[in-house]
């Protein structure tokens, strides 16, 4: 384990007894929702995990410091922060030798949780490739990551920002297994079904943590990545979603967005241009990956 990643004791011993870990990131509460929703989220996901026997792991950047297992005081430090950056795993040296606090991007909270000796992480949505990558070359790290650490991933997709079939198949090219939770509609994130297929679902986090124990078998190193829809019920209707997209990019575009500010700047818009209810939808994905990320890790520390 790396000395330059400090794990909680809670964590530490959780891991080293082998009892059920789920990793969480940050980026979320320190870029994804707005103040002071961020924080409310953060703890009770936090809460609910312990209620239910799994301990959280929530990593992020505090003053250089790269922690696995932030305490509520530095959960609530990240999500008060006006200088917080986001940090993806290029980011994290930089972080550590300037003294910058950070929320963590999938990539790099996958990074910090392996290192950890975590198996199982729960995100929102994925980064992956973007709409006019042909020409921006604009893919998030999160794909790269995610074929070089044999974990668990759960996201409810990704979102319609992204280019979702160009984001599929470079997970092919990346021999990531995707797996739908129960479905083979592939999400996208805001919406139960995103149009695409996947081939694959699993009935249920058991098969789950078989299909991580043949990866592991295999001694092969990427991610299994579980596609978990949001309920239906709590999506945004989709027509909504149409409505808001195009508007998003027309104004990204507008105003020279480009890069690792591209993400934030979309979701906080539709956020906006959708008057919060896209930020309940948000919530319930959260919610609904944290919960299925605790039955998975609880699966894989039964075997
Ligand atoms: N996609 C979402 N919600 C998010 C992100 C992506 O639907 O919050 C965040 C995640 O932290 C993800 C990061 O890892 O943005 C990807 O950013 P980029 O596209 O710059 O790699
Ligand atoms: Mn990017």
């Amino acid at each position: 384990m790396s000395a330059a990643i400090t794990v909680s004791p809670e964590v530490q011993d959780a891991v080293a007894a082998g009892a059920p870990v789920l990793a969480l990131e940050s980026t979320i509460f320190t870029h994804g929702l707005p103040r002071p929703r961020n924080l409310r989220v953060a703890l009770e996901s936090e809460d609910e995990l312990r209620a239910s026997g799994v301990t959280p792991a929530t990593i992020g950047v505090v003053a250089g410091e790269v922690v696995v297992g932030l305490s509520r005081a530095q959960i609530e430090r990240l999500s008060n922060d006006d200088d917080v950056v986001k940090a993806s795993i290029r980011d994290l040296p930089v972080a550590m030798a300037k003294g910058l606090s950070a929320g963590t991007t999938v990539a790099a909270t996958a990074f910090a949780a392996h290192a950890a000796g975590i198996r199982v992480f729960s995100t929102g949505g994925l980064g992956g490739v973007h709409q006019g990558a042909s020409e921006t070359f604009d893919e998030s790290a999160d794909l790269g990551a995610l074929a070089a650490l044999p974990l668990v991933v759960v996201s409810a997709g990704v979102k319609s920002i992204l280019d979702i079939g160009l984001t599929l198949e470079r997970l092919e090219t990346l021999n990531i297994p995707v797996v739908g939770y129960r479905t083979t509609d592939y999400p996208g994130f805001y919406i139960a079904d995103s149009g695409f297929d996947i081939e694959y679902s699993a009935a249920d986090a058991a098969e789950i943590a078989r299909i991580a124990a043949g990866r592991d078998a295999l001694g092969l190193t990427s991610t299994v990545l579980v596609a978990n829809p949001v309920p239906v019920e709590h999506q945004l209707p989709p027509e909504r979603l149409d409505a808001v997209l195009s508007a998003a990019h027309a104004a990204a575009a507008a105003e020279g967005i480009a890069g690792h500010d591209l993400t934030p700047f979309l979701l906080d818009w539709i956020q906006r241009a959708t008057g919060g209810e896209s930020l309940e939808v948000n919530v319930h994905v959260y919610r609904n990956n944290v919960a299925l990320g605790a039955e998975i890790a609880k699966a894989l520390a039964a075997r």
